[in-house]
């Protein structure tokens, strides 16, 4: 399929020219690039800017060795990235990822999206991302800490709080913050806000674990209460994935009445039809950092099932996508809406391919992309930086309180923007236009250098 505007023919060309290779980028920018055709019917003059040429390329990437010692004593070498993508509108802000997977495209299109979603939770952020492909799994806490401190050594050149505020993503969690806390304070003799997703005791916000998971589901009652009508009360859920943001969304989905009945990990998913005993999986993910397997040893009358992608198969109201990228293809999409889905909201950055989104919003399905639906992690980071900032912290409840004003307006923002621009409902569309139309008129006024 080709652009109907030859502009942004134009564009995705030579995206695609500069990187090929990069599959998961591509795929990102691709997105995007799709949403603009109608804001560029009534508006060419956008063309001219040249904003759209100027935002699908890094402002600055980075990529550095990690060398560290593992526990017996050997010499161990991890690759580091960090992705500057935007700073119109504030400083870089977004994640790390230290998972296997983890290369310049994940990294690319992390950042790339990174953007849009710190632009619609309207705090003065701009996009970055970064990672390694360190794989925490088996490690010990001390090997953890090396390669943290190790890491850090470079990316301290890099970032600040007034530069690049780094924080957590999967594989990165209050352990890892506080390492690379800690050797970022070692060598900078500083201490400030670099980081967020901090520990309370070092300036860490209320509710920033929360964040992700809550901001979801306060994203989807208000989609389902605004555009049917519908309540959460009563619905079964499915929840892929089960780290930081498939916890919190379980807990908040149980808390709103909804039952949630299936979580996975890259192994397998479990099943319990009488709705997931958090606390358990809590013990299990969070305390013994074991596998997702051992839920059904555990509460009787759960099932556990090999191979995570058969979690699509189990049969709910709403499905929650909370664990990766591309976790939910075409023939998923479809076996969710022959079984009745009526919404589907991503926690996970990018895990609907296109295919499945084309499915999703050709059966009337809400839709809930990334972007918008997972911003309240970021949202209370960009909280998190102004406590920093004020040397002050707000208690759980301010901070949630002001989590869920920004989750009911970023869902208010690209559904206003989306019958702006005459798909009505199409939040895929709604979202990357509100979330760039900030970003463009930042860069506008800035002038044409970065
Ligand atoms: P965690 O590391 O806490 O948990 C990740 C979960 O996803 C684990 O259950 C993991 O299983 C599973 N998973 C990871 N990779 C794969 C894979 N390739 N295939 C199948 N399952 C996989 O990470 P988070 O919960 O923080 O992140 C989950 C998603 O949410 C990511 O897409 C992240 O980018 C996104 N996100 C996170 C935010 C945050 O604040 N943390 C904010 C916004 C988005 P296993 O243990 O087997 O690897
Ligand atoms: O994808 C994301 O938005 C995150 N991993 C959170 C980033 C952040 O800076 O809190």
């Amino acid at each position: 399929m080709s652009f109907k505007n030859q502009y942004l023919q134009g564009v995705y060309e030579t995206v695609c020219k500069r990187n090929a290779n990069e599959p998961e980028f591509l795929q990102a920018v691709r997105e995007v690039l799709e949403s603009f055709e109608p804001v560029l019917e009534k508006k060419p003059e956008l063309a001219k800017t040249g904003v759209i040429d100027r935002i699908v390329e890094p402002e600055r990437f980075i990529q550095f060795r990690v060398s560290w010692v593992d526990d017996k004593g050997n010499v161990q070498v991890n690759r580091g990235y960090r992705v500057q993508f935007n700073s119109a509108i504030g400083p870089y802000k977004g994640g790390l990822r230290f998972h296997p997977s983890v290369n310049a495209s994940v990294i690319k299109f992390l950042g790339f999206e990174q953007c849009f979603k710190n632009s619609l939770t309207s705090l003065p952020m701009g996009g970055g991302k970064g990672g390694s492909d360190f794989d925490p799994k088996g490690k010990s806490d001390a090997e953890v800490m090396r390669f943290c401190q190790s890491f850090m050594t470079e990316l301290a050149k890099h970032i600040g709080p007034d530069t690049d505020v780094p924080a957590g993503d999967i594989g990165v969690g209050a352990r890892e913050i506080g390492y690379l806390f800690g050797q970022y304070k070692r060598l900078q003799n500083e201490f400030t806000g670099v980081l967020t997703g901090k520990g309370l005791s070092y300036g860490g916000s209320l509710a920033r674990k929360e964040a992700t998971g809550y901001g979801l589901l306060y994203f989807t009652k208000e989609m389902l209460q605004c555009m049917k009508n519908i309540d959460i009360a009563g619905k079964t859920i499915v929840i892929s994935g089960s780290g930081n943001v498939a916890i919190y969304a379980t807990q908040k989905a149980t808390e709103m009445g909804g039952k949630v009945v299936a979580l996975s990990d890259s192994n397998g998913y479990v099943y319990d039809k009488n709705g997931i005993n958090l606390d358990v999986v809590k013990q299990i993910k969070e305390v013994e950092r074991g596998r997702i397997s051992e839920y059904a040893k555990r509460v009787p009358g759960a099932e556990y099932h090999e191979g995570c992608r058969g979690i699509w198969s189990v049969k709910c109201d709403i499905a929650l996508p909370c664990a990766t990228q591309n976790e939910i293809n075409g023939e998923e999409a479809q076996t969710l809406v022959n079984n009745g889905v009526i919404a589907v909201a991503e926690g996970a950055n990018m895990p609907s391919t296109p295919e499945a989104i084309e499915v999703f919003l050709n059966n009337g399905i809400m839709f809930g992309p990334a972007k918008a639906a997972n911003a309240g992690g970021v949202a209370t980071s960009g909280l998190e930086m102004s406590q920093n900032s004020m040397r002050y912290s707000w208690t759980f409840e301010e901070v949630d309180e002001k989590l869920k004003g920004i989750m009911i307006n970023i869902f208010h923002s690209a559904y206003n923007a989306s019958k702006e621009f005459g798909q009505e409902g199409n939040l895929v569309m709604g979202a990357n236009v509100a979330g760039f139309m900030k970003i463009a008129d930042a860069m506008t006024w800035q002038g044409i250098a970065y």
